[in-house]
């Protein structure tokens, strides 16, 4: 079992922890609780980098190794990083558990030295015919980062 977490900072008041564990070859599964954010849909991403030294700018774009278009978690023609939505309830605070073969915590594509990104706004999966949507979902301004550490 191969573990690891992320610790969520913000400039607006966003607070979280999103853990992460994996067994073997299996499926990655992610448990993850925020708080200080508004109601409804928040985009929710691996990103490239762990690198916050601009902030949650700095994180680069979403986690693409197979250099695929933005989409839904279960669309084949995805980003790896794309995890979708996460629903903040009317208390601005959720609690989720989301398990994805694409986010591997070892190996050529892991996971490891990247940071998960909470967005302001809903991604549209690529289906909001905007712009943005096959490549960020247009999900808005990031409100929240961390990078995602090895722990024991
Ligand atoms: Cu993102
Ligand atoms: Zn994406």
């Amino acid at each position: 079992m191969v573990k690891a977490v992320a610790v969520l900072s913000s400039n607006e008041g966003v607070t979280g922890t999103i853990n992460f564990s994996q067994e073997g070859g299996g499926p990655t599964t992610v448990t993850g609780s925020l708080a200080g954010l508004k109601a409804g849909l928040h985009g929710f991403h691996v990103h490239a980098l762990g690198d916050t030294t601009n902030g949650c700018m700095s994180t680069g774009p979403h986690f693409n190794p197979a250099g695929k278009e933005h989409g839904a978690p279960e669309d084949d023609n995805r980003h790896a990083g794309d995890l979708g939505n996460v629903n903040v309830g009317d208390d601005g605070t959720v609690s989720f558990t989301i398990t994805d073969n694409q986010i591997p915590l070892t190996g050529p594509n892991s996971i490891i030295g990247r940071a998960v990104v909470v967005h302001a706004d809903p991604d549209d999966l690529g289906k909001g015919g905007h712009e943005l949507s096959k490549s960020t979902g247009n999900a808005g301004g990031r409100v929240a980062c961390g990078i995602i550490g090895l722990q024991g």
